[in-house]
């Protein structure tokens, strides 16, 4: 029987995730830390990660703060767990692997190995720190092993899991070392979330097919084990974009673009330079607007902003020096003295200031190869004028496309169809502007990151309070 709702509002959370915090910045950081730093502000909870630190020697006992009502436990990596359970295992292996790369996949068990090892001093650490009423939120496919290592430790807690990423087919996945492993762990929490329906269906798929699981509704059994399986697709703080899109930093980056613009109309990317983002084919499928459609020269722009992340990993450096190449290529053969068409910069900015780019721009393409969500996508919309709005261009491959239908849904790898596309959107009359607007807002503000983590949670207490121990 679930808790009674007063009480169960009561119980306290407790994150795990790779990173922890900020969480006196997290509204200006924005994102999920926003959303989890309320909840876990209301409850009194607790946060538990990697503190972001790489030391030469690292000690097993945590480090234990306090920020604004929430208790923090962190641990630092060692060197040698930086390199091979964050860079390897997390980055180079699970990262690609999950996004459908199995080319871009390093295989290398030592990388498993660390990762396994960081799991358990991670559960070790911070398995004293539980009560025993809490509810314990496992983030992301850095720690999938650590709801089976904190049961090894003999909680008993609720444990609940969320995958921010996309969940791989079954052949895909199949690819991988130790992924029996890797799925067997899965079972150890009581909740799994997913971005998406067919997230669940490829879990399933894998789980029914190589690990005999029975599924009843949303109750998948195997190992011994039950847990309750379901789509939570992760949203946005609408309101709060609106606001940041319309006043302060947004507002002045609004009017400045658009001064610069002078008429022409400007296409923004927003995303980390990531070779899941689809950066190279974007250029590309540009590069063939302008080509095809030799009128759109000098009356349109293209932004795109892309800070380095995960440097350390060479794939990285090699999508950096691909997309330097074709952007230097564009611009080189199609420039002239008065018009750049593609702008391409390598910083972040703050949320205010994308904000207000989002809204000054009047298509926003987001066309990433494969994505658990992608949550530009959503913040584009925000930050749009309902009464002039821009249009997006999604790639079906963005776990957003499954809830985004009004936007213009493109194929990211037919560079011809998305050229097209975005032939489309510049034409595309006020009135279907407004109403696919409408319509992409109903949605965000429907299912929005509060719904998110309700909805969860929701799930999580009714979890038996005290299940048996691995
Ligand atoms: P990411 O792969 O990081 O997230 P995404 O969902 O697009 O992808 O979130 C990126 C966030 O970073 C957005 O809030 C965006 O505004 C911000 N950002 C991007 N570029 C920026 C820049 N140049 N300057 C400042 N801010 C920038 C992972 C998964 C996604 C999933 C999310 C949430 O890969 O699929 O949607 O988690 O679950």
């Amino acid at each position: 029987m679930s808790a009674s709702p007063k009480r169960a509002r009561s119980r306290r959370l407790v994150v795990m995730s790779n990173r922890v915090g900020p969480v006196r910045g997290a509204a200006r950081a924005g994102g999920l830390a926003v959303a989890l730093v309320e909840a876990l502000r209301e409850s009194g909870g607790l946060w538990c990660g990697w503190s972001g630190r790489v030391a030469d020697a690292v000690s097993d006992r945590p480090n234990l703060g306090e920020a604004d009502g929430i208790r923090l436990a962190t641990l630092d990596l060692s060197v040698a767990e930086h390199e091979d359970y964050y860079n390897g295992f997390c980055n180079r292996c699970l990262w690609p692997l999950f996004h459908f790369r199995i080319g871009l996949t390093a295989f290398e068990r030592h990388y498993y190995e660390a990762y396994r090892r960081v799991n358990a001093r991670f559960a070790h650490a911070f398995a004293p720190l539980l009560r025993a009423d809490d509810l314990v939120w496992v983030h992301d496919y850095h720690l999938i092993h650590c709801g089976q290592e904190l049961r090894a430790q003999g909680c008993r807690q609720a444990l609940g899991f969320y995958l921010h990423i996309p969940f791989p087919s079954r052949e895909v996945l199949l690819t991988l070392p130790n992924n029996d492993q890797l799925v067997q762990a899965l079972f150890a929490y009581d909740v799994l979330g997913f971005q998406t329906a067919r997230d669940v269906e490829r879990f399933l798929d894998h789980v029914a097919n190589e690990c005999g699981a029975q599924v009843s509704g949303d109750r998948v059994t195997a190992y011994g084990r039950s847990v309750r399986v379901g789509a939570f697709p992760v949203g946005i703080d609408v309101a709060g974009f609106e606001r940041l899109a319309h006043g302060g930093e947004g507002l002045r980056q609004w009017r400045r673009l658009r001064e610069q613009l002078a008429g022409r109309q400007l296409i923004v990317g927003v995303d980390r330079l990531d070779y899941t983002k689809g950066l190279a084919e974007r250029f590309q499928s540009y590069a063939l607007l302008l080509e095809t459609h030799p009128e759109a020269r000098g009356r349109i722009e293209y932004m795109q902003i892309a800070p380095p992340s995960r440097g350390e990993v060479p794939e990285y450096a090699a999508i950096r020096a691909e997309l330097e190449g074709l952007a230097g290529r564009i611009n080189g053969r199609y420039a002239e003295l008065d018009w750049i068409p593609l702008h391409y910069i390598n910083r972040a900015y703050s949320r205010s200031a994308l904000a207000g780019i989002y809204r000054a721009s009047h298509i926003g393409l987001v066309t990433p190869l494969r994505d658990g969500m992608n949550l530009v996508a959503k913040e584009y919309v925000a930050a749009q004028d309902p009464a002039d709005p821009g249009v997006l261009v999604l790639s079906r491959f963005a776990g957003a496309a499954w809830q985004m239908k009004a936007a213009l849904i493109v194929n990211p790898y037919d560079q011809v169809a998305v050229a097209e596309a975005l032939q489309t959107a510049r034409d595309l009359p006020l009135e279907e502007r407004r109403n696919r607007h409408a319509e992409l807002l109903r949605g965000l503000r429907e299912y929005d990151l509060a719904r998110w983590r309700e909805d969860f949670l929701a799930v999580l207490r009714e979890a038996p309070a005290a299940r048996a121990a691995a």
